[in-house]
């Protein structure tokens, strides 16, 4: 164990001082590098091919202007960037992020953590992110199209159905999918699944738009189940209001768990009733308003101005926003309310003081990598429909969903018994169950990446 431990130290030391600016990044590798140490020790051969080391760098970092005008006739200037992070078992394979905190150290830690999720779904699928700077907040809808037309002019060089497949993430939904694939079919005349989460009328799959929330709901009813627990009856506090918290929420109302709040960058909202999901879907989704505006409609809510959910007493925590949205007091604050469930929906939720202090007060932590994993998994199935010029009903996706988040909650918990000797070490579960196949795929095909 010693020996294995230095390893990883040394990796994370040297990618530590070869990247001092990229704190989302080096928190991202610290989280996976630490729990691997029982694997390396067990495989003294990752270490004579350099596998950290080369697991950690990107295969590829691709960085590009976008220019485009805006409604007023102004000219705008954005960054764009597509990171190849990792291919070993598939084509690249993640989603596009617009939003002004997107920079190289986020993207890396979403790439890097998309590589072992990719794993995790059984799929062939790679790691791969990117996304730009842009800021899709109160633009108008020829602004957006201007803007992904300009973003995909360069994009459009980097990618393909076989090459690095990119999708949605905060920010880009079904609409900027459209104008990114428009413009990726105009260039290059052909209609290949190149995007995922595209429109039903033209090559999407059904159930993509729920796949995240749903498949979260999915591996949290099994972990429940497998402890003797249930979702019926159960309280969640969630925070966001975007694609993968609404799906969130509709489908743990199906399954008769009650979801009392629901946030964007404003605040949250709380509604001891259970939120109103029409409600919600109409204010996000037809009028892309802010989440204030449920109290016109429901005055017996409550909203609380520039706040996270995490005071509210419930049993379940489940962060869908962004990353490091959990911090350590708010970890606190879960412990102080005897909350005993805490699973991560949207990627990296929680700092890694929040994570440690939940776990050290046994609060059982459900990883994103594990948990958000149904919107990948998903896309992979898209991927497989458009390569084969079919369409599945949704039922039919729904049902393989359901059975990819089975199979993924099996591997993790398996892990997390055999190595860290308590299945509910579900953090070192997903690291290693996911690194275990990416190690192996790599040693297999020789030292190219
Ligand atoms: P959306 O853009 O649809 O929604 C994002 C939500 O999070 C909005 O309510 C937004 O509020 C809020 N939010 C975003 N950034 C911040 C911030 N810095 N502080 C507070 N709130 C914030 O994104 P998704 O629902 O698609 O993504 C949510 C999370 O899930 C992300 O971590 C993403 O990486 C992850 N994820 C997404 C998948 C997908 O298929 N879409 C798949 C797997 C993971 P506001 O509108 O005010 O900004
Ligand atoms: O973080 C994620 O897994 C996503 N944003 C979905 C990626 C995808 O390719 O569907």
């Amino acid at each position: 164990m010693a020996d294995a431990k230095i390893y990883t130290e040394r990796v994370l030391e040297n990618l530590q001082k070869r990247n001092p600016h990229e704190p989302e990044y080096i928190q991202a590798v610290r989280e996976v590098l630490l729990s691997l140490n029982w694997v390396i020790e067990e495989h003294p051969e990752y270490q004579d091919h350099a596998l950290l080391e080369r697991m950690v760098e990107p295969d590829r970092m691709i960085g590009f202007k976008v220019v485009w005008q805006d409604d007023a006739g102004r000219v705008q200037v954005n960054r764009g960037y597509r990171i190849q992070f990792n291919q070993a078992i598939g084509p690249y394979k993640g989603g596009l992020r617009f939003h002004p905190s997107v920079n190289p150290s986020v993207l890396k830690f979403l790439g890097f953590e998309q590589t072992f999720k990719n794993a995790l779904t059984g799929l062939p699928m790679g790691g791969g992110k990117g996304g730009s700077d842009f800021d899709p907040k109160g633009k108008s809808d020829a602004e957006i199209m201007r803007f992904c037309q300009s973003f995909m002019l360069e994009l459009y060089r980097h990618i393909g159905s076989e090459t690095d497949v990119p999708a949605g993430d905060i920010g880009v939904g079904a609409r900027e999918v459209g104008y990114l694939f428009g413009m990726y079919k105009k260039i290059r005349n052909e209609h290949v699944g190149v995007l995922t989460g595209k429109g039903l009328s033209y090559g999407g799959s059904l159930a993509r738009t729920e796949a995240t929330g749903y498949g979260a709901l999915y591996i949290i009813r099994q972990i429940l189940e497998d402890r003797g627990d249930s979702l019926e009856g159960k309280t969640i506090a969630l925070s966001g209001s975007g694609n993968v918290a609404i799906y969130a929420c509709e489908k743990a109302h199906d399954l008769g768990a009650k979801i009392l709040t629901m946030s964007d960058s404003s605040g949250y909202v709380y509604d001891s009733q259970g939120i109103d999901l029409d409600l919600i879907k109409e204010i996000k989704l037809e009028k892309r308003d802010r989440i204030h505006t449920y109290l016109e409609k429901r005055p017996e809510a409550q909203f609380f101005a520039g706040q996270k959910p995490w005071q509210v007493k419930v049993d379940i925590a489940i962060p869908a926003a962004t990353q490091n949205e959990e911090d350590l007091e708010d970890a606190k604050q879960l412990v102080e309310n005897a909350t005993p469930y805490y699973f991560e929906a949207s990627n990296m939720s929680t700092t890694e003081a929040a994570v440690n202090y939940l776990l050290d007060h046994k609060v059982l932590v459900g990883p994103s990598k594990a948990i958000n994993a149904g919107g990948v998994a998903v896309s992979g199935l898209e991927m497989s429909q458009n390569a084969s010029h079919v369409a599945w009903s949704f039922k039919e996706v729904d049902k393989k969903l359901e059975e990819i988040m089975a199979g993924i909650y099996k591997n993790i918990s398996e892990a997390a018994q055999d190595y860290a000797g308590s299945k509910d070490a579900l953090i070192v579960g997903a690291n290693i169950a996911g690194f275990k196949r990416v190690a192996q795929a790599m040693l297999e095909q020789g030292y190219v990446f």
